[in-house]
């Protein structure tokens, strides 16, 4: 009778075992997320894209917008391990001061995933992973699209405005940096004022007035660190009576859509991609994080260069 009670018993605590584990191998991944802001087409597109993702795999995100505010993006990683989330993904809108709450993160195990943003942290270990774009091979490749364009003009010299993006911030900080590297050794090509625009519209106006104010005319050249910029120095570009894209040659990054409205517009000259659509790869990553699978330190987007020329064939193909 006991033994036979045992039995039972214990075979009963096994169905249940394999029940419970089953449910527990089922249950949906939970994953943090703390976005920079709604700063640009590019951020809106990437937001879309990590909604999107984790719905159609079936990943439970909770979504948390920081303003472009560090503090926030604390505040939000914070409570993500409070909550304890299975996996903290995040774009982290400057490079530095993140040690600290990282470390919190890896004290309570939990893998954290940086998107698009890298930080500068010396200890790599405190992040699995970094999902995103090469920013300075960004900025290289807008700056050897201007050398070759100055080629048609060689005995002029190019002033160049730089409008740059969030200041300490990894895209304003690398694409200022390849930019840099691309026109080193060709002296007509002269960046004569930089300033950051914060990587919106409204501060790319107002920074390229002050621009105008100060140089006049003589601005040949506009690099923007984003397209948002560059379409609000359009804006000023044209209230100032100039041409955009003619009397001031127009270099961003991003190819947003808007990008390539300006440029069948004749308003923009190139674009240099950089992809927002991180989401089914950050998914991706996050499932294999949580089922022990190796990934690998870095996975770098691939991006492509789109000059005037090709906008209006390209611009049905657009995806952000
Ligand atoms: O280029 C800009 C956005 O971090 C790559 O942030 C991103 C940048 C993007 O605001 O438009």
């Amino acid at each position: 009778m006991t033994i036979r009670r045992t039995f039972l018993g214990a075979a009963v605590l096994a169905i249940f075992a394999t029940t419970a584990g089953s449910a527990l191998a089922n249950k949906p991944l939970v994953m943090g997320f703390s976005q920079v802001g709604a700063e640009s087409e590019w951020r809106t597109a990437n937001t879309r894209s990590i909604k999107e993702a984790a719905k159609k795999e079936g990943i439970i995100l909770k979504f948390a917008d920081a303003q472009q505010k560090q503090e926030n993006q604390v505040k939000a990683i914070r409570s993500f391990i409070a909550q304890r989330v299975d996996v903290i993904a995040f774009s982290p809108v400057v490079e530095s001061g993140w040690d600290t709450v990282l470390r919190e993160a890896r004290n309570a195990k939990i893998p954290v995933i940086l998107t698009d943003r890298a930080v500068n942290a010396a200890d790599k270990t405190l992040y699995t992973t970094f999902i995103g774009s090469d920013f300075v091979e960004e900025g290289r490749r807008a700056g050897r699209w201007l050398v070759e364009h100055a080629k048609k003009t060689p005995q002029r010299t190019l002033n160049i405005v730089e409008l740059q993006g969030t200041v300490g911030s990894a895209p304003a900080l690398d694409r200022q940096k390849g930019f840099a590297e691309a026109i080193a050794g060709h002296p007509n090509l002269k960046i004569v004022r930089s300033q950051t625009g914060d990587f919106t519209r409204a501060k790319g106006k107002e920074v390229m007035e002050a621009f105008l104010k100060a140089q006049g005319k003589n601005i040949n050249v506009l690099y923007a660190h984003n397209d948002d910029m560059a379409i609000g120095a359009i804006q000023a570009i044209e209230e100032a009576g100039l041409k955009p894209g003619k009397d001031i040659v127009i270099v961003s990054i991003d190819g947003v859509k808007g990008a390539f409205e300006a440029m069948m517009a004749g308003k923009l000259n190139v674009t240099v991609e950089c992809s927002p659509l991180l989401g089914p790869q950050l998914m991706k990553v996050a499932r294999d994080i949580k089922a022990g699978r190796p990934v690998p330190k870095r996975i770098v987007t691939e991006e492509g260069v789109f000059p005037a020329e090709v906008a209006a064939k390209e611009y049905p193909n657009r995806k952000y």
